[in-house]
């Protein structure tokens, strides 16, 4: 088949055109243009890992040296080892430690604060912003579980000192009956299978899946998954981070044995080496899944109790 010089040339242009447009747009476009030309199946991404973003530098500025704070968080309850009957879980926390003015709390105007990250079992985290106000797990399954906790700033970044990092093991008898309503100590109903979603609470919590601890070795290097989770909109939704808390281990380029590996939407594994977030950018709307795992020198599973590879699904809305 012969082409005509002439076309030859057009198509050039065009293609140097292209680029130079692809140029000009924001990184998030980018992805898309990249799919057009490389016949990559619809939705295709192109992720890159970005600085911390300058928004987020200048909250950190705003808030004065609170991102230097060394906040130590203690689970007073449930107690370590503790049987609770009923399905719903008091949790308390104590916070101590050098805070440099670090203190959970929702801003009514904004939604947004310093707050704690509560995981049951490797379920998504649920935020504890009013430490002074009792928080509960709702409707627990019966048998082993358990609870870890890690102070966060506003943009959800975890707090990564030795102290800030709890974790105990509880057992429920008698556990969620999603039939049964859901009562305070006094027996006021807060609220009922049928109402649940009138009902304001009159407290922080939260109604969970069932679900059982992994048979975790506390001893053991431990990842816990924390970000990213839920729904992502707007300016919120590029870039995105990723962080996790990382006990009993260090990675690789701190000096030690261990490297968290992660990939979206089932593609190429990477690697993060440092323990700090990553934010990522050039999401395309949609669902995507993330996986984090703790692996070793050799790419190995690290496992402890099954927390050490968790998958997330998030929606970006752009
Ligand atoms: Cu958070």
């Amino acid at each position: 088949m012969r082409i005509p010089k002439r076309s030859l040339l057009f198509l050039a242009v065009a293609l140097v055109a292209t680029s130079i447009f692809a140029g000009c747009e924001p990184v998030s476009q980018n992805a898309n243009t990249t799919a057009t030309t490389a016949a990559t199946p619809p939705g295709a991404q192109t992720l890159t890992v970005i600085p911390r973003p300058q928004k987020i530098a200048d909250m950190m500025k705003a808030r004065g040296e609170q991102d230097q704070a060394s906040p130590a968080i203690k689970i007073v309850s449930p107690a370590k080892d503790a049987t609770i009957n009923g399905s719903t879980v008091e949790v308390k926390l104590d916070l101590s430690g050098d805070l440099k003015g670090y203190l959970p709390h929702k801003d009514p105007a904004t939604g947004k604060g310093n707050h704690i990250h509560v995981i049951l079992d490797n379920q998504p985290y649920e935020a504890y912003y009013e430490l002074g106000q009792p928080f509960e797990l709702r409707n627990v399954s019966a048998g082993k579980h358990t609870l870890r906790v890690f102070p966060s700033r506003p943009w959800h970044e975890s707090y990564k000192n030795d102290a800030a990092f709890q974790m105990v093991t509880f057992t429920v008898k008698g556990g969620g009956d999603a039939t049964k309503p859901t009562t305070t100590n006094s027996g006021q109903t807060m609220a009922s299978p049928a109402a649940n979603a009138s009902a304001t609470p009159a407290r922080e919590g939260k109604d969970y899946a069932p679900s059982q601890a992994g048979n975790i070795d506390p001893a053991k290097p431990l990842l816990t998954y924390s970000r990213p989770k839920g729904e992502y909109k707007g300016e919120d939704a590029d870039p995105i981070m990723i962080d996790f808390w990382l006990l009993n281990g260090t990675l690789q380029s701190n000096g030690g044995d261990y490297r968290v590996r992660y990939s979206v939407d089932g593609g190429e594994a990477r690697f993060i080496d440092t323990w700090n977030p990553i934010w990522l950018s050039g999401w395309t709307s949609g669902k995507h899944s993330i996986k984090v795992e703790l692996v070793d020198k050799s790419g190995n599973l690290v496992d402890n109790g099954g927390y050490n590879s968790t998958t997330r699904e998030i929606t970006v809305a752009k």
